[in-house]
């Protein structure tokens, strides 16, 4: 075989030659054993199958970097304006199996393997997830990234470089338990270091003034007591079916050489390499905290490398092209993903100022124009807020530039209400009163041009409440973008066999013009339509049913309803009210067992913040509860729980395709958007939910009869606690609600710990702050309306239909040209084929 490893690895085909079918799989075979030999060291004999798959990913790899370097001389030929995404997270998902769709190579590969005897699904598992986000944020980040890219739009999306991403979560007697992600031990070969971009970033120390060589003006500088260094490692962004290919670009941080040797010079080696170690601390972890914020030092350390590496980065593009920062928001439009990167107005106030000598007034404008904030919670606890002792003590000139900064801005605000004391002081960047801190919303607001929420009900609750202020004072800064998800994932991707019919239907433009999906209500009194529609989910749900028995041992009915809650564990989003129904069920059931019922599978998954003890709990309560269910005969077959422990995008693309019953059940209000809501119609599971988020809009668009509502509004969740919620009443009052909490009282869930659930009753009884109680009656008599909509399978398979059919809206493709029209003004630049 030695004849065939003889070059250096190979891309799979040669410049300008299209191919025919079979020589392009002789080619796709020759570049996989050249890269088994030239890059993991061995041949067929001793390959395994994660040599395999890095072979394979060094294959695809190739393709997109030959397609890469022609974007970016097209960029730069162009001098096209580019969208600066900033993210501390981007939940990108196993890129090999994306990489390969988005190349169109997809099905031509999985012949070319399995011709040498390799199956393709089993070397994309080989993957490991890149887990660089908690949950909707950082997936709606990387949806962003497929749309961007396959619109054609000039875009770099900046983050971090976690060497662990989120935790792995494991089930040990019921409870969670976090282990490190290690995902990186079998090395990435989706990214490339780039340690000839370098920046150095500078951290705490003192401000000085001083008068600059030939300038009566005085300057500061900032004198820091460390330095380190970001090394930014690229990864490579395709698009469906576009030579364009842009890129995310995550900093890890370095020991500072210069640092390093004044230590080494002092002799002191160990604390040289101590040091070292705590540079490169900065990048070590990603925060599990989702919605709920956390005051650590390191975490706002985190922020400011990140984004003070990216503006450097942009200023460098930019000089490249453009030769002056005067002209910066004519090029540059940098996006904030919340206010984690929210620093990033006064560090470009900053290099704007001391680095490059514009005066503040100059400095200002090309700021505002440049940054557009996205605000993506409206939970009080989420919103961030860093103390000014710290802020000072890490970034002592951001402090002076944020002070500076609130006074403009006051003294504005005072021209304007003149004896407003309490709107200026919510105004205010500073908040006072106790510990003084810094309010990063705040400062996203003045320093951006746009801001805008993720949903209509999102966006308009933020006028009115969070930023009522702000919005009262530039009501044309704000606007609604609804969020989307990408098509290509989560359905051409995780659902080939519905995709397939789809296309077969109504041919393939759905899968950039996700609209067209429309064209599926005429099909709709089609018998053998629905009932191939039909076949496929009961596919999905044999084949999701194997994966439950393999991953937790436990046979479910693949003909019951699988009715599935999968999304971080929060209070918020009521998993906790799921569980009190799935209780209710087993209560009837065991009362009167021979009753006629609806048989269902409630599928749980979800990571609970590891400091969050009552979302752990509730953890514990759906694997307690599944103990009980699982393993009571009277049951069998009509009722099962299943919580899978880790969920996570890979995870999420096996679960979406094979539901039924979509849960959405979040107190009204307290959702921003919700991105899960929109996978699930979009693979045809039905939605039961409450008007909140883009339930609302997703409902407007399927329409009301095809989904299944609930609940309190927003306004009466508002109106009730006014009055004074009393959850005792419920409970009173509803005795299936209260059988529900005396059986978990009773300690049938936890033998030998009597109290262990006593939190969760004293939550729902005392406070209940997220209305379960208030909810509950209205939610279980709405799930009785599910199950006789099941019994009636043809309705159900109509309504499903219906639910892909009008989903439409949803598409990120939808969402990026909203923002890139309104916001960002960006046209895309295409790149022309070899
Ligand atoms: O952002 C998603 C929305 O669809 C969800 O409704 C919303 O809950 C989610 C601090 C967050 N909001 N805030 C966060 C994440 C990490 C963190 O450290 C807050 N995540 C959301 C996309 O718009």
């Amino acid at each position: 075989e030695s004849n065939t490893t003889t070059e250096v690895p190979l891309s799979l085909e040669s410049a300008g030659v299209a191919l025919d079918a079979e020589a392009q799989v002789s080619q796709i075979q020759q570049a996989l054993v050249n890269n088994l030999y030239w890059v993991q060291g061995k041949d067929e004999q001793f390959a395994n199958a994660h040599d395999y798959y890095t072979a394979l990913a060094h294959s695809v790899r190739n393709q997109l970097l030959q397609k890469r370097i022609r974007t970016a001389k097209t960029y730069a030929q162009e001098r096209a304006k580019t969208v600066y995404y900033m993210s501390a997270e981007f939940l990108m998902g196993r890129q090999l199996g994306n990489g390969l769709i988005n190349l169109g190579l997809y099905d031509t590969m999985r012949h070319a393997l399995a011709d040498c005897g390799l199956d393709l699904d089993e070397l994309l598992e080989r993957e490991a997830e890149p887990g660089l986000g908690n949950g909707g944020l950082g997936r709606l980040a990387a949806c962003f990234m497929d749309s961007l890219t396959t619109l054609n739009l000039p875009a770099v999306g900046y983050g971090i470089r976690y060497e662990f991403g989120i935790f792995t979560q494991l089930i040990r007697q019921g409870h969670q338990v976090e282990a490190p992600d290690k995902w990186l031990s079998y090395g990435n070969p989706w990214e490339i270091a780039r340690p000839d971009y370098r920046v150095e970033i500078k951290f705490g120390g003192h401000t000085e003034v001083y008068k600059k060589d030939g300038d009566d003006d005085y300057q500061v500088r900032w004198i820091p007591a460390q330095t380190v260094i970001g090394i930014p490692h690229d990864v490579p962004v395709p698009g469906y079916g576009t030579e364009n290919v842009n890129l995310l670009r995550l900093w890890k941080a370095e020991a500072g050489e210069a640092f390093d040797l004044d230590a080494f010079n002092a002799g002191d080696y160990f604390g040289a390499v101590a040091n070292k170690m705590i540079s490169e601390n900065i990048t070590k972890v990603l925060y599990p905290n989702d919605e709920t914020r956390q005051g650590k030092e390191l975490r706002l350390q985190q922020q400011y490398f990140f984004v003070a590496c990216s503006l450097q980065d942009i200023i460098r593009l930019h000089l490249r092209d453009h030769g002056s920062l005067e002209n910066l928001a004519e090029f540059a439009a940098i996006q904030l993903n919340d206010t984690h990167p929210a620093i990033g107005v006064a560090e470009l106030m900053r290099l704007l100022i001391d680095e490059y000598n514009f005066e503040w007034a100059a400095a200002w404008q090309i700021t505002q124009r440049t940054f557009g904030y996205t605000n993506h919670t409206l939970m009080p606890e989420a919103l961030e807020k860093w103390s000014v002792d710290l802020f000072g003590k890490l970034l002592p000139r951001h402090l002076e530039i944020i002070y500076e900064i609130n006074h403009r801005f006051l003294a504005q605000v005072k021209l304007r209400y003149p004896n407003d004391p309490d709107r200026l002081e919510r105004l205010s960047l500073i908040e006072e009163g106790g510990e003084r801190r810094v309010r990063m919303a705040n400062l996203a607001c003045v320093g951006s041009h746009a801001i805008n929420g993720v949903a209509a009900l999102h966006t308009e609750l933020l006028k009115q409440e969070v930023l009522q202020d702000f919005y009262e004072l530039w009501p044309d800064k704000f606007s609604n973008k609804t969020n989307g998800i990408t098509p290509r994932r989560w359905l051409l991707q995780c659902n080939p066999r519905l995709a397939q019919l789809i296309s077969e239907t109504i041919g393939d433009s759905w899968i950039t013009n996700l609209d067209d999906l429309k064209q599926l209500e005429a099909h709709l009194d089609n018998e053998v339509f629905r009932h191939a529609w039909q076949a496929i989910k009961q596919e999905n749900k044999w084949s999701l049913a194997r994966y439950i028995h393999d991953t937790v041992g436990i046979k479910v009915n693949p003909d019951s309803m699988f009715d599935v809650q999968i999304k971080r564990i929060h209070e918020y989003k009521r998993q906790l009210m799921n569980v009190l129904h799935v209780i209710t069920l087993y209560n009837r059931m065991v009362q009167n067992p021979g009753d006629h019922v609806v048989p269902r599978t409630v599928i749980f998954g979800g990571k609970a913040a590891p400091g969050y003890a009552m979302a752990k709990l509730v953890v514990k309560l759906v694997n307690a509860v599944a103990d009980v269910v699982n393993n009571d005969p009277i049951v069998a077959g009509r009722l099962k729980v299943v919580f899978l422990p880790n969920y996570n995008v890979s995870q999420a693309q096996r679960l979406f395709p094979a539901s039924d019953l979509s849960e959405q059940i979040s107190t009204a209000g307290m959702e921003a958007s919700g991105t899960g809501n929109m996978k699930f119609a979009l693979n045809g599971a039905l939605t039961i939910g409450t008007l909140d988020g883009a339930n609302v809009e997703i409902r407007e668009e399927v329409g009301a009869d095809n989904f299944f509502l609930f609940g309190l509004t927003t306004e009466q969740v508002a109106a009730c606690k006014a009055v004074g919620h009393n959850p005792w009443c419920y409970y009173d009052t509803n005795p299936e609600l209260k059988r529900t909490l005396d059986v978990i009282a009773s300690g049938l869930f936890s033998p030998g710990e009597p109290d262990l659930f006593l939190p969760i009753l004293d939550s729902l009884l005392v406070d209940d702050p997220y209305m379960v109680m208030a909810d509950f009656a209205a939610y279980v008599q709405c799930q009785e309306h599910v199950s006789r909509t099941y019994e009636d399978r043809d309705r159900w398979v109509r309504m499903a239909i219906l639910n892909t059919a009008r989903i439409g809206k949803f598409s990120a493709d939808r969402t990026i040209a909203d923002y890139a029209r309104e916001i960002w003004k960006v046209k895309a630049v295409p790149v022309a084929g070899e």
